[in-house]
């Protein structure tokens, strides 16, 4: 049945972590949504810091949703997907029950200030050449990241297949945003030896439906371990992940 409501809005782009997972859960369910491109960090006419974007989310952050019938917006990547989850009755990646999805909440808050780090210390320095990240700040990150990932081999992941389960959850897509783009078939900026239990995990990721459109960002741009990226790079990777979306998402408008 034709459904002729305004779609869903995301604003944001793919080479942004947070907003890759919120891209993910959208493909994952097949809702059918709208991209606006909007610069993370600008002022200009589509910047996150520009005065029309902050009236929507005053953190200035992609990503961001709008629902456009309605005027309601919301930032917070994580506030997103547990959102969209509940509105859409996902609970198999946003459990109904309490305790689960408490769990499921309780990776989501622990991820800002450990997992999150991978970022700043790993990928942004090499993206973002502009923010001209400190040193110190790069090797503090690098070091609260591993202590995350020790955290996942020794406790999240040592009796689960999943962050909280036996099912992949919303939590495993944050999670994975961030680490995922260390591996040596994306940036390989992170040498996994000593974590099976997450190398483990992030095979099984791979499998969840949505995976690979949402990374064709990263896989377009390669590995960057050894020289940082040219913009022209970025710009390209950026085009064909748009593409890729594009695509996807009039197939899904197709068939709803
Ligand atoms: N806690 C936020 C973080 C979002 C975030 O860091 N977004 C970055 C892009 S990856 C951003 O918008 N930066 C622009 C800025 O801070 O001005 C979330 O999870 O949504």
């Amino acid at each position: 049945m034709a459904n002729n409501a305004a779609p869903l809005i995301l604003y944001g782009v793919p080479f942004s972590q947070p907003v890759r997972a919120v891209m993910w859960l959208l493909l994952n369910k097949q809702l059918p949504f709208e991209m606006v491109l909007i610069n993370p960090g600008s002022k200009g006419d589509n910047g996150s810091r520009n005065p029309t974007f902050l009236a929507k989310n005053p953190a200035g952050t992609i990503p961001c949703i709008e629902e456009p019938e309605t005027g309601f917006t919301l930032g917070e990547a994580h506030a997103i997907l547990g959102y969209l989850a509940s509105k859409h009755g996902w609970h198999d990646l946003y459990p109904a029950d309490p305790a689960q999805r408490a769990k499921v909440d309780w990776y989501l808050h622990y991820h800002h200030r450990n997992v999150r780090d991978a970022s700043l210390g790993l990928v942004a320095p090499k993206i973002r050449k502009d923010l001209d990240i400190p040193q110190a700040m790069q090797d503090a990150a690098r070091k609260t990241l591993t202590a995350a990932l020790r955290t996942l081999e020794t406790g999240w992941l040592a009796n689960t297949t999943y962050l909280t389960g036996e099912q992949p959850s919303i939590a495993d897509i944050a999670a994975y945003v961030e680490i995922g783009q260390l591996q040596p078939q994306f940036t390989n900026v992170y040498n996994f030896d000593e974590y099976p239990k997450v190398q483990q995990w992030l095979n099984n990721m791979q499998h969840l439906k949505g995976h690979d459109d949402v990374h064709v960002v990263l896989s377009e741009l390669g590995d960057i371990s050894v020289n940082a990226p040219s913009m022209d790079a970025i710009k390209n990777a950026n085009k064909r992940a748009l593409q890729t979306l594009k695509q996807r998402l009039a197939e899904i408008s197709g068939s709803s």
